[in-house]
């Protein structure tokens, strides 16, 4: 007989996670996969350039701040799975745009599982949420019973979206979960996250001291400006992660786990395993001053250059301090383990900046 491939909506696919995602899928199943993207009038699509062409992969429009066009979709698709990767998802941006994270992180979820119920309750979503959640942190490590504390307009949106989430599910029986991803970073990641900025900062710096070398000149290298280097977090790959994604939505009752390396580290330390990486030695390199004033130099040729700086700019109005995660219950129960620890996976984003 005949048998239908499933069909999987992914959105944000022009994102991280979202391209991770279909590659995951293209690698691990033989389903359809229908890929939205929101129209911009400048395109996006750096991270879509290799599988657009694919023709498992169906690229869709569709806005998520347009419950039409979510609806639309859903009932054109009819999909068996919806993985919700698309996010207004830079915490610091939030406080600009408040009303779009809402609308983007928050009310968009209700758009969707208004849809699924209606037109396609047999459907299984997975929502993005995140350790920000946590926000101010009552105890370490963060588990799933942790409450929800969140410290900016994008965590209170993702804590919507989680309630709307579990009443979903629980009022209409729908397959709907929502984990919780600590930081998950890559050679995809946007460079308005600090360990793209550092790792894509650190590459730069590299150049130009080369350069400068070359022609024996060396005053002129631009120092990495940054906020506050005392924030903890639990980072990991996102390709580690869109298989932990995959596992939830494939459980056999849904339930919502964390997503975590079980590891923290300050943004000083990735910034000194960052420029380690790109060959500055422990040796050379020091941090010097304090608060504002504080830097981190290196020893070239017997001149101090300063590679890291001081920017308030980069202070947030309030800061999440420490995210440490808990993920032993999805490693003991649907059996996920990731594979990048963080000494690879910050040498892997500074081989990628340096060789690009
Ligand atoms: O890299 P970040 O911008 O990520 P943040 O805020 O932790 O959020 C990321 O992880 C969440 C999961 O925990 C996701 F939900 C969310 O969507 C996003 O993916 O900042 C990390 C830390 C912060 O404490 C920030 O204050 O780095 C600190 N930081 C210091 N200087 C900086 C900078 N962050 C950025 N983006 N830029 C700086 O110059």
């Amino acid at each position: 007989k005949f048998m239908q491939t499933k069909k999987v909506i992914v959105t944000g696919v022009t994102g991280q996670d979202g391209s991770h995602m279909i590659d995951y899928l293209l690698e691990n199943t033989e389903y359809e996969i229908y890929g939205t993207i929101r129209r911009l009038s400048v395109k996006n699509h750096e991270n879509i350039l290799h599988f657009k062409n694919n023709e498992r992969v169906h690229i869709v429009d569709m806005d998520l701040n347009d419950a039409h066009s979510i609806r639309d979709v859903i009932i054109s698709v009819k999909p068996d799975y919806f993985i919700n990767f698309a996010a207004q998802s830079f915490v610091a941006g939030s406080w600009k745009y408040p009303t779009q994270t809402f609308d983007t992180d928050a009310n968009a979820v209700l758009h969707i599982l208004e849809s699924i119920r209606r037109f396609a309750p047999e459907c299984r979503f997975y929502n993005a949420g995140s350790s920000e959640e946590f926000g101010d942190v009552q105890y370490s490590p963060q588990d799933e019973k942790h409450p929800l504390c969140p410290q900016s307009p994008y965590a209170a949106a993702k804590c919507g979206a989680r309630h709307l989430v579990r009443v979903y599910r629980e009022s209409y029986g729908l397959f709907a979960v929502q984990g919780w991803l600590f930081n998950h970073e890559g050679t995809k990641r946007g460079k308005e996250f600090v360990t793209r900025k550092i790792t894509k900062g650190v590459a730069r710096i590299k150049r130009e001291i080369n350069a400068h070398m070359e022609s024996g000149y060396q005053s002129s290298v631009r120092p990495l400006e940054l906020g506050n280097l005392d924030a903890k977090r639990d980072w990991s790959d996102s390709e580690d992660f869109v298989e932990g994604v995959w596992l939830m939505l494939n459980q056999d009752a849904p339930k919502d786990y964390i997503l975590s390396s079980n590891e923290t580290h300050s943004i000083r330390e990735f910034i000194e395993l960052a420029f380690d990486a790109a060959g500055f030695h422990d040796t050379d390199t020091e941090w010097r001053g304090e608060g504002l004033e504080e830097e981190y130099v290196c020893n070239i040729g017997n001149k101090w250059v300063t590679l890291v700086k001081i920017n308030p700019k980069f202070f947030r109005p309030a800061e999440v301090d420490l995210l440490l995660g808990d993920s032993n219950p999805i490693r003991e129960e649907l059996g996920w383990s990731p594979k990048v620890s963080f000494d690879k996976l910050v040498h892997k984003m500074v081989k990628f900046d340096l060789d690009g």
